[in-house]
């Protein structure tokens, strides 16, 4: 017991773990394209979205594009809505995931239908909410990165 007791005298214990202050690399947190447009879909400003406020917000999108009221989307029209609602023509959904009785059109059925499915995905405590928490992926490296984070150098 005394010499215990005196190994642990020599050796003082030291308390690592984060400086106070130390900044999250931000790089780790992001919104996947579908995650960031159900965001979009909050309808009265409390940062939570329902699935009542999204399948409205769905219905606004879709119509956006689907200036014919033609009731469905072609492919190439469902790329217009990804580039404008999703930011990008290639971002998920596909519209081969979207379109589910593969008819080449995607209606806003089978959109909404994608979308609840995302829905469940993001409603972690299943309350039938999403917050932003809930959206938010939160990734142990930037996207694409291999290494570990550089130091910013070598951006042009
Ligand atoms: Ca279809
Ligand atoms: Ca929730």
């Amino acid at each position: 017991m005394l010499i215990l007791s005196l190994l642990l005298q020599a050796a003082p214990i030291e308390v690592t773990g984060p400086r106070p202050g130390a900044a999250q690399p931000p790089a780790t947190m992001a919104y996947e394209p579908a995650a960031l447009l159900i965001a979009t879909f909050d309808a009265d400003g409390d940062a939570r979205v329902t699935r009542e406020e999204m399948e409205d917000g769905l219905i606004a999108a879709f119509n956006t594009i689907d200036t014919a009221k033609a009731g469905t989307l072609g492919y190439l029209a469902f790329a217009d809505w990804a580039e404008r609602f999703l930011g990008d023509r290639n971002a998920l959904p596909s519209p081969f995931e979207v379109d589910r009785d593969g008819d080449n059109r995607v209606s806003l059925r089978e959109l909404q239908t994608r979308f609840s499915e995302y829905f469940t995905r993001y409603d972690r405590d299943k309350d039938g909410l999403l917050t932003r928490a809930e959206l938010l992926t939160i990734r142990a490296r930037v996207f694409g990165d291999d290494g570990p984070p550089k130091d910013g150098k070598k951006r042009k």
